[in-house]
């Protein structure tokens, strides 16, 4: 490679006027057509594709050669001058003049119409697919505004373990493991109780970190491991936490869909729809979510947990999420906070996504006064020993507090119109999946 060339990423041919310089790339072969005296290469990097075109007449014997045989994913060296070609694809091409092949590739195995396991067996080679590559920079964006969210607002973002000693969320979708000892461990299904040990600290805190659930249920929104973006604030009722969530999601929804408006639409979504995603989402109450679904003849009664056809039903007419509010005591986690007025119900909400993608975000006030978390837990038959420090947060100092958790591969499937959660995230683990 000559030592005087310009070497760039593939995006600045497009954003900077470089018609007629110099420039040198590394990257991967993404296509190849040849004919004749011609080798065709579209070429792949981190940032983009362009087409580029080796000219037997242009190079030396040896670069032809390596341009004849090199084979689809190689990887590469190339050095050319860029041209305007209104035929190529992106309407600029790169005459080459040197090229070194880095990686030879083996016969790529991802070709035309494979079935869904035999690509997810390949996950780790799929991943360079324009669909996947495309979902995962919108992931990127997805993650970026949503911390430059919290950050505006000064929230502080911690961290909390991974091996925890007790539920979050329910013995019954616990991973455990053996620990050192003969003790017991278990994956987090969720940092929310540590978070709640946060505030105390800095009032409001996030984190986003995985969260494991032994979910017995395939479903199209249900992973084993998943990214948890979770909140807790501190002096602060269900009302304020609610308003938290949809100031957050509007923000990230109208963030992704200016930074990502071509990626949306090359997955099949309208940008404008996400866009308009903007405060106020409609608040139900549970009472008169079953009220709605009975009148829509869903069998369905007061104190039954609403599952994927309820949630696709509540939502069907709104382009944009809703709020369902004070469920049922018995269908929700011991730490959420009971109504004063109405024990039987708990202050909480979860926002359902539109379009049938169903609930997004679990959330709600919990319970700050030391004898009725007490009550809670010896009412749902769990062990206090495992609960002594949670239980402290209530005896030094205590604050009415709220938070909630946003399931980030769920926000990805909604936002990006994905048929499966599992393509929301790079390496997906399901009840069936843990390879590769
Ligand atoms: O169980 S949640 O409804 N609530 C919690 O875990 C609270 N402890 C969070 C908190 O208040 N800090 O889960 C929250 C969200 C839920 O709305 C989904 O979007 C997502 O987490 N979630 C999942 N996503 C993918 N797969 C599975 N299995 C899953 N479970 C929950």
């Amino acid at each position: 490679m000559s030592k005087n060339d310009h070497s760039i990423q593939i995006s600045e041919i497009f954003e900077e006027d470089l018609v007629g310089e110099q420039v040198s790339l590394r990257g991967w072969v993404y296509r190849k057509r040849s004919s004749g005296n011609l080798v065709f290469l579209i070429v792949r990097d981190g940032t983009g594709m362009i087409q580029t075109v080796i000219h037997k007449d242009n190079v030396s014997e040896k670069t032809f050669e390596e341009g004849d045989r090199i084979s689809i994913e190689s990887s590469l060296k190339m050095s050319g001058v860029v041209r305007e070609d209104k035929r190529a694809p992106e309407g600029y091409e790169i005459s080459v003049n040197d090229l070194e092949i880095v990686g030879l590739a083996k016969p790529f195995p991802i070709t035309k119409d494979q079935s869904t396991s035999f690509l997810l067996d390949q996950r780790h080679l799929w991943l360079r697919s324009r669909k996947l590559r495309t979902i995962m920079i919108i992931r990127n964006q997805v993650f970026v505004a949503a911390r430059e969210w919290f950050k505006k607002g000064g929230w502080i973002e911690v961290q909390a373990p991974m091996f925890v000693s007790a539920a979050c969320e329910g013995g019954a979708t616990l991973f455990e493991l053996n620990y050192f000892e003969n003790q017991k461990a278990y994956l987090t299904q969720s940092s929310q109780l540590y978070l709640e040990a946060l505030i105390q600290a800095f009032e409001k805190v996030f984190t986003i970190a995985p969260s494991f659930r032994a979910e017995k249920s395939r479903t199209r929104r249900h992973l084993t491991e998943f990214w948890h973006l979770e909140v807790e604030a501190a002096w602060s009722d269900l009302e304020n936490i609610v308003k938290v969530q949809e100031e957050l999601v509007s923000y990230i929804a109208q963030k992704v869909s200016k930074r990502m408006a071509n990626e949306l639409k090359f997955l099949g979504r309208d940008p404008e729809a996400i866009y308009q995603v903007i405060p106020p989402f409609e608040r139900v109450s549970y009472d008169d979510a079953i009220e709605i679904l009975q009148e829509k003849k869903i069998d369905v009664q007061w104190g039954d947990d609403l599952g994927t056809i309820e949630e696709k039903t509540l939502t069907m007419d709104y382009d944009k999420p809703i709020f369902i509010y004070n469920y049922p005591k018995q269908i929700k986690a011991f730490y959420h906070y009971p109504d004063p007025e109405r024990p039987e119900i708990v202050k909480c909400d979860d926002m359902l996504a539109p379009e049938g993608y169903g609930e997004i975000i679990g959330g709600g006030q919990r319970i700050h006064d030391l004898d009725v978390l007490l009550q809670r837990l010896d009412e749902e038959g769990l062990n206090i020993e495992d609960y002594q420090w949670y239980i402290d947060l209530r005896r030094y100092g205590t604050i009415p507090h709220s938070g909630f958790g946003l399931g980030i591969e769920r926000l990805i499937a909604w936002i990006c119109k994905l048929d499966h959660i599992r393509d929301a995230c790079a390496f997906p683990r399901t009840t069936t999946r843990l390879y590769p």
